[in-house]
């Protein structure tokens, strides 16, 4: 992918910024992180339909702090809402009213808004191939008003409607639905999943993405300090792990096949887990459920990797496709040391650099 791309490691992100900070967003969330890189790619001209959740809180008029323009609308319909405008635009251009400066169009929904209700509105412009890019920033619950069950809730995490108690010590029994099975059979232009663990994984992709017209479909793991219960300095760390246990696949679907563009550690998954107050009944000694549960994660995420004729095995090193960054450097002074650049001193832009060109 890296080859005929702009943006080759991660020193080439672009330094303009179109999301700015003073959001009354929680500290450490996720899913603005994921906005700010996406925008970085984008650009300036970007016209966001958001649908009810945490980032509509990006825009409380009078205030803003994005560039970009904005139309909020009900919960099950920011992509009929971008159809709108895209029509608007298209028949404006026709008419010699406006001028064609190449508006990209984003929809931005929480898992609620894609999993669940707007799910609808999503297949059918898909179905009609609206030229459009659809960021799902998935913090597996109904965030905005106060961590309900979604249809991305994954198995054995408590929400605030599948709390932990004696007739559930599991808390979500469910399993987490595949969107990105139910979005490829749309057979989009365009559909990935990305995380803020890997900015340059994420920009390449949305790179990739610009260069193609019709739907352009990205699902993003959203670590959200506030639901799923961790410090917000941990929200990176958090992000990284659901990548490197294999929990959170990072892929993409171009053309008709699927790549994987990152291919885990396989860290074990307990790792992942113990950080987050949604899954501390997992380890708790009384709970009678939790070692099945446990082990029925594990299984999913070895059937998972199993189909894509991957071992989930743990590994010493990441294996990374299409110059994508691994982001162990963080990790590990060791690594650091032995790619010659000082511990604690190092840029970590250079020292990406320097690991996509000692490990590709
Ligand atoms: C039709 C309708 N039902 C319920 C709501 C209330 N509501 C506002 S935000 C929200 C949660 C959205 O969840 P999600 O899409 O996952 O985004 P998040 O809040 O997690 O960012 C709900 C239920 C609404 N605005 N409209
Ligand atoms: S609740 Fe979670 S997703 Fe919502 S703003 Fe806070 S950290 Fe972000
Ligand atoms: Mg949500």
């Amino acid at each position: 992918m890296a080859g005929d791309l702009s943006i080759k490691t991660i020193r080439e992100t672009p330094l303009e910024e179109y999301l700015h900070p003073g959001s009354s967003m929680c500290p450490g969330c996720g899913a603005q992180v994921m906005i700010r890189l996406m925008l970085k790619v984008l650009g300036p001209k970007t016209f966001i339909v958001n649908a009810a959740g945490c980032m509509t809180l990006l825009q409380t008029y009078p205030y803003s702090n994005l560039k970009s323009g904005w139309l909020y609308t009900a919960f099950a319909s920011a992509p009929a809402g971008a159809q709108g405008i895209r029509d608007a635009l298209d028949s404006l251009i026709s008419q010699g009213k406006a001028r064609d400066e190449g508006i990209k169009i984003l929809v931005l929904t929480g898992d609620g808004g894609a999993y669940d209700i707007g799910l609808q509105a999503t297949s059918a412009a898909m179905d009609r191939d609206l030229d459009f890019y659809y960021l799902c920033y998935d913090n597996e619950a109904y965030g905005n008003t106060g961590f309900q069950q979604s249809g991305a809730s994954p198995y054995g995490s408590s929400t605030t409607t599948s709390p932990i108690g004696r007739l559930n010590p599991v808390g979500t029994e469910k399993r987490k639905k595949n969107l990105f099975e139910i979005w490829k059979a749309h057979n989009p232009a365009y559909l990935a999943t990305i995380s803020p663990s890997h900015p340059l994984d994420l920009m390449q992709k949305v790179e990739e993405a610009a260069r193609r017209k019709g739907p352009k479909m990205f699902i993003g793991y959203a670590s959200c300090p506030t639901g799923m219960g961790f410090d917000p300095s941990l929200s990176i760390k958090v992000a990284q792990l659901a990548v490197d246990t294999g929990v959170w696949p990072l892929k993409k679907y171009v053309d008709g096949k699927v790549t994987h563009t990152i291919i885990p550690r396989f860290v074990p998954v307990e790792e992942y887990l113990r950080l987050q107050a949604r899954f501390r009944h997992l380890f708790d000694e009384n709970n009678p459920a939790a070692k099945e549960a446990i082990a029925k994660i594990k299984d999913e995420i070895r059937s998972y990797w199993k189909a894509q004729g991957i071992e989930a095995k743990a590994r010493h090193h990441m294996v990374i496709a299409d110059g994508s960054c691994c982001g162990s450097c963080f990790s590990s002074s060791f690594l650091w040391f032995s790619w010659g650049i000082p511990s604690g001193k190092g840029k970590p832009s250079s020292l990406h650099t320097n690991m996509e060109v000692a490990m590709l």
